[in-house]
């Protein structure tokens, strides 16, 4: 493990999906990094509103990165290329254009469709703080039935993975939406009429880090019925972090 000054930092916590997005290709690459633990939406010390933090990412949101040089950068998606292109990555962003741009046409794609997941379905029981109104929660479901129903019939149908045979970084992307939905984390979503993102899900679970980035959603269980307490929220935080550091001390 490099010494903690030259490490990549990053501001987040585990129950975040982009920063979920971000742990994995970096736990995938075995790339070193640090995660400094952001509340989203908090103005208190160690809040993603907070002023110190607002100079790194003027948006105030999670996942942000800084480098040892005091570059920063913010938004998942801009963090997974950006990673990619550093370090040259190309099994998960390939380099041909016409391959690199099916990644990236799923990547604009997921804003406003897949990522309307968390709006409708998982952030009203885990921020209760947002208190999200029915009707946003509605119209979020329904954006992301017809979004799945699109990869089912479109992106999923003739290939394993998004943007082909090969596991990439739109996949990782939309897995942290998707993927927290089903049975065996929060079930809160009924696949069956999608059975090609069923089978595209199942794939996703033998992917190299996937249990490891979703300790936290293994850890919180079946919220269909109930919304979590705020201990099992702290709870599945704690192991989460725990398996983390674990991986990360054995880089
Ligand atoms: N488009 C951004 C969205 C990030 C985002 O929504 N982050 C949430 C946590 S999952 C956040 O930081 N919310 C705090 C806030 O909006 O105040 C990305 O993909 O990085």
């Amino acid at each position: 493990m490099p010494d903690s000054a030259e490490v990549m930092r990053l501001y987040g916590v585990p129950f975040s999906q982009p920063v979920r997005a971000v742990m994995w290709l970096l736990l995938f690459k075995r790339q070193p990094f640090e995660l400094i633990l952001t509340n989203p939406g908090s103005k208190g010390d160690n809040g993603s509103r907070h002023p110190d933090f607002l100079k790194k990412n003027p948006a105030g949101t999670i996942p942000c990165i800084e480098e040892a040089d005091g570059f920063t950068l913010a938004e998942g998606h801009a963090i997974l290329c950006y990673l990619c292109n550093r370090h040259g990555w190309t099994d998960v962003y390939p380099d041909a254009p016409r391959e690199r741009a099916r990644v990236d046409w799923y990547l604009h794609y997921h804003h406003r469709n897949l990522r309307d997941a968390s709006i409708g379905l998982v952030a009203p029981s885990i921020r209760k703080d947002l208190d999200i109104p029915e009707l946003i929660r509605n119209n979020a479901r329904a954006t992301l039935g017809s979004a799945l129903r699109t990869l089912d019939e479109g992106w999923l149908k003739d290939s394993r993975f998004l943007a082909g045979d090969a596991v990439t970084i739109a996949d990782m992307a939309a897995y942290v939406e998707i993927g927290q939905l089903k049975p065996g984390f929060t079930n809160v979503w009924d696949f069956s009429d999608t059975p090609n993102v069923q089978r595209w899900l199942e794939d996703m679970t033998t992917v190299d880090s996937h249990d490891d980035v979703h300790v936290v959603l293994s850890a919180l269980g079946d919220i269909s019925q109930e919304a979590p307490a705020m201990d099992a929220i702290r709870d599945a935080n704690k192991q989460a972090l725990s398996v983390l550091k674990s991986r990360l001390a054995a880089f």
